[in-house]
């Protein structure tokens, strides 16, 4: 079973593509950049990002929407993950955390799937913490400082594919692609 993932992100397509192997789904890239609706809940940002690509690419699709929530920072960057790691990355996360003592974080994933007629959504979640500084140089974004049981994402490598929020939203999302066969 094949499925195209859009997405401008090439740790995401690799990911997901890794992941779906382990399920026996091929994992397509359209590599594109996108019109993401402003808003603070990711899940209604992905819903209406992929009714807007919808009109556009008119056969199935999916596409993930995901973030970093710190809870000393009341959930910052969260919905804007993307625009705060472009902008003052990894170094200015530490910065904004320096001195902090509750350095709980975590990740979130949701992915809209276009099944042709409407669109569905399955959502991940991992918890973690903020390391103190940058450790590791596998992955992407904020893996370097997103610490999940003593190790960063970023020291992990492909276990992290094991406990990921992209896993745990995959894992939902492909079993729903199965069950409809
Ligand atoms: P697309 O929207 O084109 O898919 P994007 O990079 O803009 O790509 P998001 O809007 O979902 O993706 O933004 C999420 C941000 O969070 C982005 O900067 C990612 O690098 C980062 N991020 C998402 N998942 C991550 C992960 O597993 N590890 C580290 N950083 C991650």
């Amino acid at each position: 079973m094949r499925v195209l993932f859009v997405t401008s992100n090439e740790g995401k397509f690799k990911e997901a593509k890794s992941i779906g192997e382990k399920y026996g789904i091929e994992v397509e890239w359209l590599k594109e950049e996108y019109l993401e609706p402003q808003g603070n809940d990711l899940e209604e940002i992905a819903k209406k990002s992929a009714e807007l690509l919808a009109e556009k690419i008119r056969e199935p699709f999916f596409i993930e929407d995901s973030g970093l929530f710190i809870e000393a920072l009341n959930g910052f960057p969260g919905p804007y993950s993307s625009f705060v790691f472009k902008t003052i990355g990894n170094e200015g996360i530490l910065k904004l955390m320096e001195g902090v003592e509750n350095r709980k974080a975590y990740f979130l994933a949701v992915i809209a799937f276009f099944d042709g007629k409407k669109v569905l959504t399955f959502k991940g979640k991992v918890e973690g913490r903020i390391a103190e500084e940058m450790r590791g140089d596998k992955g992407f974004g904020f893996d370097p400082i997103f610490e999940y049981s003593g190790r960063t994402f970023a020291e992990m490598g492909e276990e992290k594919n094991e406990v990921s929020h992209r896993r745990r939203a995959l894992e939902e999302f492909f079993g729903y692609l199965k069950a409809l066969r």
